[in-house]
């Protein structure tokens, strides 16, 4: 796999890999395989690791939910697949269906590309400003009261933006350069999925 690479430069594997994706989705017609998509959210993990102990728990919870989807991908060739089946067995909001690891995975995947967007705009090096703002924009909806405050208490404890580039070896200019492109990749990305809930009239908002 992607061992090394990933581990060494993480932001240069997750925008290669979203590139990827990108190109393997074409005009947008294509069926996205479940393999590429869930070892592209497997290369997103390590950031969550680098926000600091408070976001332990969100690691925990992203990357046993992409495993999830990464044994899925053994047996489905492609999303659509993997949802259908939930589908005909009628388990598709079951707690731990693969559909409904899907959207849990695909919120953190939003949050990272949103966090990215805010980083891009935001002068100073705080990293706490575009991380509330990301998890306000994509997550709080669908969290209770009592996680939306022990995200927000979490928020005070991230490290500095400069400390996050540093744990990830980046640079602030190299850092841009994939940052810029995870974006751009992952943006039709995230709409490919985010339709695929909506075609098989599942729904998003749950
Ligand atoms: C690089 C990202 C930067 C900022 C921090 C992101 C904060 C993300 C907060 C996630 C908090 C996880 C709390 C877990 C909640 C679960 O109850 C919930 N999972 C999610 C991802 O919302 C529902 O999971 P379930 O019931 O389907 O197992």
């Amino acid at each position: 796999s992607n061992g090394g690479e990933a581990t060494d430069r993480p932001l240069f594997a997750i925008a290669t890999a979203w590139k990827g994706l990108q190109a393997e989705l074409g005009d947008g017609h294509a069926a996205l395989t479940l393999r590429s998509f869930s070892s592209g959210c497997s290369l997103i993990s390590p950031l969550f690791g680098c926000l600091g102990i408070a976001f332990k728990f969100a690691e925990k919870d992203y990357v046993a939910k992409v495993h999830d989807l990464c044994g899925a991908a053994k047996e489905y060739e492609t999303l659509t697949a993997m949802i259908g089946q939930d589908i005909r067995n009628d388990t598709v909001r079951n707690g731990g269906s693969h559909t409904r690891n899907l959207l849990r995975v695909l919120r953190g995947v939003d949050m990272v590309r949103v966090l990215f967007e805010h980083i891009l705009v935001t002068e100073g090096n705080s990293l706490k400003e575009p991380a509330s703002k990301a998890y306000d924009q994509v997550f709080a909806p669908h969290h209770s009261w009592t996680i939306r405050k022990a995200v927000s208490a979490g928020m005070f404890m991230l490290p500095t933006k400069s400390q996050f580039l540093k744990k990830l070896h980046e640079e602030e200019d190299s850092a841009r350069t994939h940052i810029e492109e995870f974006v751009k990749s992952a943006t039709p990305v995230v709409e490919y999925v985010n339709n695929v809930f909506v075609t098989n009239e599942l729904g998003t908002d749950w």
